[in-house]
């Protein structure tokens, strides 16, 4: 971890469907019409249009959280404590100091929540994408979920492509790992879809492949936020630069993402 802290945008994506053994453990835990979301911190508001499922560790617990009267939160208890110091939680400074009292409604297990169905705002599938297993997601790094969006993230494409190629052994359907990738940022270098073209070039045939996929996020995100144009959305035609902060303040505004640091 770096010295300057990260300024993250945690997304709000609302459960429509739980997995079967989610569902299961939920059962009379939460109140009718209550609002569940699965919340992924990202440093690239810019590139949610892109969004095809969302990842989470299989071997992470998760908490969820009581943030309002009917909504609930899906992240790890360091995120959720983090937030308490931060004002998510009933926005209320007193809630801040009893943050000792910080207690999730329940646990559950990344495993058992893949296959869920959430809707992720701003994202092009607008059915909805479901919540998939990332081995090398980090229990100690944001919240714990991680949104995928696999034309401009090569961890994110070198993962879908391994969740479909070994569907079966994941244990999940195919098709909830090959939703359209579609264009969000033109390049001059590695053309609208960063991300393939990277893993593509450099060989990468694994999500396990850690050096190269490093090496491959750098020259993305250097490329795509210096050199970058949008395809999509309310700022097509701007500069990733200009666009990040926009699109950023944009999903603050409606409500459906937050400002988080740590
Ligand atoms: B980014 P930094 Cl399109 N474990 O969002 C592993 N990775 C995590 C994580 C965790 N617990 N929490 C967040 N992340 C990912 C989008 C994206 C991201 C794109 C391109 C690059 C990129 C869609 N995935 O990240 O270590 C999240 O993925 C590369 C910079 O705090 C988050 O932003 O710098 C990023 O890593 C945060 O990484």
């Amino acid at each position: 971890e770096g010295v300057a802290p990260q300024d993250y945008t945690a997304l709000k994506l609302k459960v429509k469907e739980w997995a079967p053994k989610a569902a299961e453990k939920i059962k009379g835990k939460l109140p009718d019409g209550a609002h569940v979301y699965f919340v992924p911190a990202t440093l690239r508001p810019e590139t949610m249009y892109g969004q095809t499922c969302c990842f989470v560790g299989p071997k992470i617990v998760y908490g969820v959280f009581k943030v309002s009267d009917n909504e609930y939160y899906v992240v790890t208890k360091r995120a959720a404590w983090n937030m308490a110091f931060q004002g998510t939680f009933f926005k209320s400074d007193k809630f801040a100091r009893d943050a000792g009292e910080l207690h999730p409604v329940l646990e559950l297990t990344g495993a058992e929540v893949v296959g869920t169905l959430v809707n992720a705002p701003l994202s092009i599938h607008k059915q909805g994408v479901r919540i998939l297993p990332m081995e090398s997601v980090l229990p100690s790094k944001g919240t714990g979920v991680v949104t995928s969006v696999p034309s401009d993230s090569p961890d994110d494409y070198a993962t879908v492509t391994d969740l479909a190629k070994k569907a079966e052994y994941y244990g999940i359907e195919k098709e909830w790992a090959q939703l359209e990738i579609p264009p969000i940022i033109q390049t001059p270098s590695y053309g609208n879809i960063t991300a393939k073209f990277l893993v593509e070039k450099m060989k990468i045939n694994s999500p396990k492949d850690a050096k190269q996929l490093a090496e491959a996020k750098d020259l993305a995100y250097k490329e795509g936020y210096y050199k970058g144009r949008m395809l999509i959305g309310d700022f097509k035609g701007e500069s990733v630069e200009a666009a990040k902060p926009k699109v950023r303040a944009a999903l603050i505004e409606s409500g459906e993402a937050f400002e988080y640091a740590e």
